[in-house]
Formats: structure tokens, C-alpha cells, sequence
């Protein structure tokens, strides 16, 4: 039976729609190593072999199957198949099943392409499990080290360098040598493209952005027999922070958010020893981001010292601003039958920003998101934009492969 694009679409998007599925919130956990992960890397790989695209696995679990076509510098495409802890269906693996989408419509247009294609699937581009995002794009492009990210640990103690060393012997990456540009088509995580009345758009540019970990200490101790004035509860520096934070980023126009806690010993009954906190922030420029971080690190600070609690703050990643290649981004947006397509920045980190970070002149896709809601079990994108979104892809493609 001839498989049709919408088709292909529709049944590689039912194919993965149980996987790693929570039947409690209809949200997907599928993070890096894991069954379900493995489960979509399978997927993916079967995908590859029915397109007959080659598939090459990197020291790191980062795949990219190869159309074996034209010469020269390739044009890859792509996404990840992990998600953030109870995420949506479409960040990430929209990218994917659009990217194998594409080829097919490529080869049912009849295009010859002149240089090699490749379809990727970077690991740990969440950072859900080990704690750095793009952890797969930052090693194979030499971003962070194999020594560094080895250690990385997941929250039950385990070293990424033992769950990598499990599936492939860890190392160095030549996966990208031959690429000469990356495109990565992704749901968009906001509402710019509703309010345009556009079903895609293509970046211009990524947030700096930064994840810190915010370590308070204070003495444990009995919730009912310590008097109120007696205590050192680190909680409660927390808490006033996580409001200071809040308040901070609203009156700066920019973003910050402690959405990770971990509390020590976490019973009800006692005044806690330990809180660390996760704050996630996002700005506009670099110097507003260390203007929020360090604002909202004094208002901590300060606070700590009247609670009678510490405070160390650990910046675990900083990621500064990205700007996607310009030239590139406008040939990829203009003059299309139903007039250019938008082109808008992202408070987003993708692995395409590692990767135009690195050199590899990148570019963007968007494709419509009727809420914006993202990183939620309510992500969603109606199926005429992803189809809208697998023939831009296409479209783009077959501009860069001439
Ligand atoms: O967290 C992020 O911005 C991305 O979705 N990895
Ligand atoms: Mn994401
Ligand atoms: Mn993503």
C-alpha cells in the first residue's frame, strides 16, 4: 500500500502517542535512558530502516539517520524524543516525526538533493534527568566535556557516565562533521504566531537564559516545642525568595521561576535543616540576566541574614543569547506562496542555539501552538499546522538542498 504524507504523519504520531504516557495526567515522562526513552530511540531506528536512511550513533546515544544522497556539507533536521517531567506530546518529538515527514515528501515531490540529509534525535535536551539542557548537543559539539558531563547525576545518584557507558562506550563525537546546516521544526511554546494568525514562523534568536541552585541552611527542629522566634528555618527564607524572584522579574519585563524543590528531612513535623531550590531565568540580554540573578540573590542573602539561615547559590548553566544566522532566517521565510512567514524570537532553549552557538549555521521552525501552553500535559497543536508545519520543513529543505 502507498503510504501518503498525512498518513505517514498521522500513524508515526499514533505510533508514539502511548509511549511513556502517565495514565493518571495524560502528561509523558521519557527521560534520557529510561524505557520509554529507549522505546522511541527503537522507533526511531525502525523508522530510519524503513526509509532506508542510515543510522549513526554517537559515544553519547545522539542519533542522526543519514540519506546517503548528493555530496558535500549535509543539511540535517531534527529534534528529541525526551520530555521535562510530566511534559506534553509535541516538544520534541513534533521535530522528529516532522523531520521523517519531510524526507518522505522530498522523495514523493521527486527532489534530487544535491548534498547528504540526516534526520537527528539529540539526548537529553530537557535536562530532566542529569540537570543540563542539551546535554547531547553540547557534547557533540565539544560545548561541555565528556569529563564534566560524565558526572552529571540524575536524583537518585546516578552518573550520566554510567548510563551512557551502558548503551555505547562513552568519548568523543564526529556526528556533526560533516553537517552544514541545522533546521529544527518545534511546536512553538508561546502565542506569537496565534496572535499573528500564522500557522509557522522561523526564529530569529534564542533568550540568554540560566538554571542556579539556591542552597539555604538552617536548623532542624521540633515543629511544635521550638518557639517561633527560636528558629532557623530555611523554608522560610525560600519561600520569601521564591516571591521575591516573582516580583522581580514581573517589574524587570523578564522571567523567573523556582520550579524544583527538594527539602531535607521533608517531614511534617519538623522545622526543616536543608531547602534547595531550583531558579530558572530567562531575559532579553545577558546583562539583565545577571542584573535579575544577582537582584535576586541580595534580596536572598539579605533575607537569610534576619532568619538566621545561609545561602550559597551555584550557577549550574548559563546559556547566553542566541542569534540564529540572519541571512539564513530571512531565506527560509520569505516569498512563499501565502506571503513570508514571521520571524520571532524565543525564550526557549533548543539544540539548534548549541548548535548555531557552535558555528553550524541554523535555523527555525514554529509551528502554531492554540494555547501556548508548553512543558504541560496541555501542549498541543492541531494536525492541519503540524501538516502545514511537515510541508514548510519541506519547503525549506529543499530551499537549502539546491
Ligand atoms: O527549557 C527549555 O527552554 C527547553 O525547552 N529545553
Ligand atoms: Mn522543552
Ligand atoms: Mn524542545
Amino acid at each position: 500500500m502507498e503510504r501518503t504524507v498525512p498518513d505517514d504523519f498521522e500513524r508515526m504520531w499514533a505510533d508514539l502517542a502511548p509511549v511513556g504516557r502517565s495514565a493518571v495526567s495524560g502528561g509523558y515522562f521519557r527521560q534520557p535512558f529510561t524505557a520509554p526513552e529507549a522505546e522511541l530511540r527503537g522507533w526511531f531506528r525502525e523508522q530510519c530502516a524503513a526509509r532506508a536512511l542510515r543510522v549513526e550513533e554517537d559515544a553519547f546515544g545522539n542519533l542522526v539517520g543519514w540519506w546517503d544522497v548528493g555530496s558535500g556539507p549535509a543539511v540535517v533536521t531534527g529534534s528529541h524524543l525526551d520530555s521535562v517531567l510530566d511534559g506534553g506530546a509535541y516538544d520534541g518529538p513534533l521535530g522528529v516525526v516532522s523531520a521523517l515527514a519531510a524526507v518522505d515528501l522530498l522523495r514523493a515531490r521527486g527532489v534530487a538533493p544535491a548534498r547528504p540529509v540526516g534526520v537527528s534525535v539529540f539526548v537529553e535536551e530537557e535536562g530532566s534527568r542529569f540537570g543540563l539542557a542539551c546535554l547531547g548537543s553540547r557534547l557533540a559539539t565539544g560545548t561541555v566535556s565528556w569529563e564534566v558531563a560524565r558526572e552529571l547525576r540524575d536524583g537518585d545518584g546516578v552518573a550520566f557516565g554510567d548510563v551512557v557507558e551502558g548503551v555505547v562506550a562513552g568519548g568523543s563525537s564526529s556526528l556533526l562533521a560533516s553537517v552544514g546546516t541545522y533546521v529544527e521544526l518545534h511546536v512553538e511554546q508561546g502565542r506569537d504566531l496565534v496572535d499573528r494568525g500564522a500557522a509557522v514562523g522561523v526564529a530569529s534568536g534564542i533568550w540568554p537564559h540560566g538554571r542556579y541552585r539556591f542552597e539555604f541552611a538552617g536548623s532542624a527542629n521540633h515543629a511544635g516545642t521550638t518557639r517561633m522566634e527560636d528558629r532557623a528555618d530555611p523554608m522560610l527564607t525560600y519561600a520569601f525568595t521564591a516571591l521575591g524572584a516573582n516580583k522581580q522579574a514581573r517589574l524587570a519585563g523578564e522571567r523567573a521561576t523556582f520550579g524544583r524543590v527538594s527539602v531535607t528531612p521533608n517531614g511534617t513535623n519538623a522545622v526543616p535543616s536543608h531547602v534547595t531550590a531550583w531558579l530558572d531565568a530567562r531575559c532579553s540580554t545577558s546583562e539583565s540576566l545577571t542584573a535579575l540573578v544577582d537582584g535576586i540573590t541580595a534580596q536572598a542573602t539579605d533575607r537569610a541574614g534576619r532568619d538566621g539561615t545561609s545561602l550559597t547559590v551555584t550557577a549550574e548553566s548559563v546559556s547566553p543569547a542566541v542569534a540564529f544566522d540572519a541571512a539564513l532566517a530571512a531565506r527560509v521565510a520569505a516569498d512563499h506562496e501565502d506571503g513570508d512567514w514571521p520571524v520571532i524570537p524565543t525564550q526557549a532553549g533548543h539544540d539548534a542555539g548549541i548548535l548555531s552557538a557552535a558555528g553550524i549555521p541554523s535555523a527555525m521552525l514554529f509551528v502554531r501552538n492554540p494555547t501556548g501552553v508548553s512543558h504541560s500535559p496541555a501542549e498541543h497543536a492541531e494536525l492541519p499546522d503540524c501538516l502545514v508545519g511537515v510541508s514548510a520543513l519541506a519547503d525549506t529543505l529543499e530551499r537549502l538542498l539546491r
